[in-house]
């Protein structure tokens, strides 16, 4: 079952043009842009243009060519970032988080795109 999604978050506001964004790239199913408060010296979310709360709710709910846009985008965000080897660093790091427990802030699915930096332990 889908999620209940609120269209009043950051990220939909975002998809609407209602707020600007620093945008990477984009294609018909994603947009790709930089986080406002990056975490690493390559930081950058891509987001599915569909109203999807986490990534559960889009593997489950999205098309097919939904999915395969956002996964493209994604290659397209780490080859036009250099993000495996940025800053002269091998490898990077892509989370999603989903929930209050995982701690989402924003109830739009985006995966986060990091590199530039050697990554800390990852749980915490
Ligand atoms: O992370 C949500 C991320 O979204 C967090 O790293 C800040 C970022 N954010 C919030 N507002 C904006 C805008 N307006 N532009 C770009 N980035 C933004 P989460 O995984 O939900 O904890």
């Amino acid at each position: 079952m889908a999620l209940a999604y609120d269209d009043t978050n950051i990220f939909a506001r975002i998809l609407r043009g209602e707020i600007p964004c620093d945008k990477v790239a984009e294609n018909d199913h994603a947009l790709a842009f930089r986080d406002i408060n990056p975490q690493a010296p390559v930081h950058v979310l891509v987001i599915p243009k569909g109203a999807y709360v986490s990534l559960d709710d889009f593997a489950a709910n999205a098309s097919d060519a939904e999915i395969l846009s956002f996964t493209r985008l994604c290659a397209q965000v780490c080859t036009s970032e250099g993000v495996h080897l940025a800053g002269g660093h091998d490898g990077f790091r892509a989370i999603a988080n989903a929930g209050p427990h995982g701690v989402q802030e924003v109830p739009h699915y985006h995966l986060h795109i990091l590199g530039g930096r050697v990554m800390g332990p990852m749980l915490a």
